[in-house]
């Protein structure tokens, strides 16, 4: 028998949906073999006491990404991808950003040109699509997906990003023809800028005003309008961030009727809350994101919806602006809430923060706790090829965690390129202290040991919606003869 190259063995092996005690046998990047006697290997770790997890996958993450405002986030695809790693991440799926006026093709190869240098582990990407011209849908969009990107995300708010619902079905009815799943920010535009300008004109300016700014209806009634018009035409969507009660229960009657709906959250909806943007001078900016952090009612009922299955996805939605010109106040010392940076970091803190308050407190289990962090986003957004879960014949990206390890979240020990953290003082209980990335250590004894460009691209297999109900609106159901070329 062929020597391994690495062998980890006695530790706790979980899946999404088992858990079991084996030895892990790796050659060549991939899991060769999983049992007891597996052969000799040349690098052999004990994971005695230890959780042995397929690697994480980080979603939603903006690395090395201009906003619409034109910020660059403090991140570039190397602090980004290491602090990913420290956090047990193995792959990422940041987003390739289009700003009105650009060639779709263009943006995907500056992206491949940031990362492919930089990124120390896994990467794809997302496309933003904020110019939606013929074009783009008919010539760039085809090509793109051909070369391994399968995923959209449009902007149902921001002036600069914002696309139409007529937009939005040229987008999704594209998405569907090629086999791509659109991902929605989901927020009414007109009821934040005209909220926005009350407010402005009433004087109230501060941080705080950000979270009123953004209603909780504007996030319901962009969901409702969403899933109105993806089941319309029966192409799958995912509900990126969902932060309010209303809207995750849009989305769980949506796949209670059968629409190809799935729904995302993220740990500052389940870990923050409002009162967070309510403190003196401009400190309140450091917790501004869209949606914004909502009360503790909200909270609760996220959890509940992560326990109960609404939210398939979790993820960090990290977008790293630092406290300071550069970033959250690029517009001023004392800018009004409306021209804060918008977003939080939390690429490190996202699997630590579930591991303990979820795994280790029993809000969910250690199974689930891996659905969350890699298997699901694995197979919705088609890397199950090769990510996601220890099975032989997948790639040997693993993260050995230790389920008693005590740490307390401080900035100066996370590895973004952030000064803040919002979750600073946070007592975690289990950390990933051993990564692996195809068969390769990225991260031991706390350091890193993986190398600037380590990383590779990931082309992404086409959406499948196999078992998963719908059915196109009778007026677009060519066994009923109505006409309407759709062309899907
Ligand atoms: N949307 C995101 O997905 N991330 C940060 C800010 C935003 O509006
Ligand atoms: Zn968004
Ligand atoms: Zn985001």
């Amino acid at each position: 028998m062929q020597k391994l190259d690495l062998k980890i063995t006695n530790g706790t092996i979980a899946n999404a949906t088992e858990t079991f005690s084996s030895d892990i046998g790796i050659r060549n990047g991939v899991i060769v073999a999983i049992g007891k006697n597996i052969g000799d290997s040349k690098k052999i770790i004990d994971a005695n006491g230890q959780y042995v997890l397929p690697g994480g996958i980080e979603a939603h993450c903006h690395i090395e990404q201009e906003s619409s405002g034109g910020i660059m986030t403090s991140d570039d695809y190397y602090s980004g991808s290491v602090s990913a790693a420290f956090g047990g991440n193995t792959c990422i799926i940041p987003f390739a950003a289009q700003h009105r006026g650009q060639k779709l093709q263009d943006v995907l190869d500056l992206y491949h040109s940031r990362a492919n240098p930089k990124s120390v582990i896994d990467y794809s990407f997302h496309l933003i699509i904020s110019d939606p011209t013929e074009e783009a849908i008919k010539v760039d969009l085809p090509n793109i997906i051909k070369q391994g990107i399968t995923s959209f995300k449009i902007y149902m708010t921001y002036d600069k990003l914002i696309v139409d619902d007529e937009q939005m079905l040229e987008i999704m009815a594209a998405a569907k023809k090629l086999g791509a799943l659109t991902m929605i920010h989901a927020e009414n535009n007109a009821m934040i800028n005209w909220m926005s300008e009350k407010l402005i004109k009433g004087s109230h300016q501060e941080p705080k005003y950000h979270a009123l700014s953004h209603p909780r209806t504007a996030e319901s009634e962009a969901i409702n309008r969403a899933v109105a018009l993806s089941s319309f035409i029966d192409t799958p969507i995912l509900i990126v961030h969902v932060s309010t009660e209303a809207g995750a229960r849009i989305i769980a009657k949506a796949r209670y009727d059968g629409h190809k709906v799935f729904g995302e959250t993220c740990p500052q909806y389940m870990f923050l809350n409002s009162s967070n943007m309510d403190l003196p001078e401009m400190y309140g900016a450091q917790f501004c994101c869209s949606p914004p952090l909502r009360d503790m009612a909200s909270q609760e009922e996220i959890w509940r919806c992560l326990q109960n299955g609404t939210f398939q996805v979790y993820s960090s939605d990290h977008a790293p602006y630092r406290f300071d010109e550069s970033g959250k106040l690029h517009a001023g010392k004392k800018p009004p809430f409306t021209k804060i940076a918008n977003g939080l970091p939390g690429i490190e803190t996202r699997l630590p923060l579930l591991f303990s308050e979820g795994v280790i407190k029993k809000r969910i289990s250690l199974n689930h706790f891996v659905a969350l962090a890699a298997t699901n986003v694995s197979k919705i957004y088609g890397l199950d090829h090769r990510k996601g879960s220890i099975t032989e014949g997948k790639d040997a990206d693993i993260a050995i965690w230790n389920p008693n390890a005590k740490r307390t979240i401080n900035a100066e020990d996370l590895h973004d390129n952030m000064e803040f953290t919002p979750y600073e003082g946070m007592e975690i209980t289990g950390w990933p202290e051993i990564v692996i990335q195809r068969g390769e250590v990225v991260i031991e004894d706390n350091a890193l040991k993986a190398n600037r460009g380590d990383g590779e691209f990931i082309h992404r297999n086409k959406i499948d919606c196999t078992g998963m109900p719908g059915r196109l609106a009778p007026e677009l159901d060519r066994d009923q003869n109505f006409g309407v070329d759709i062309n899907f």
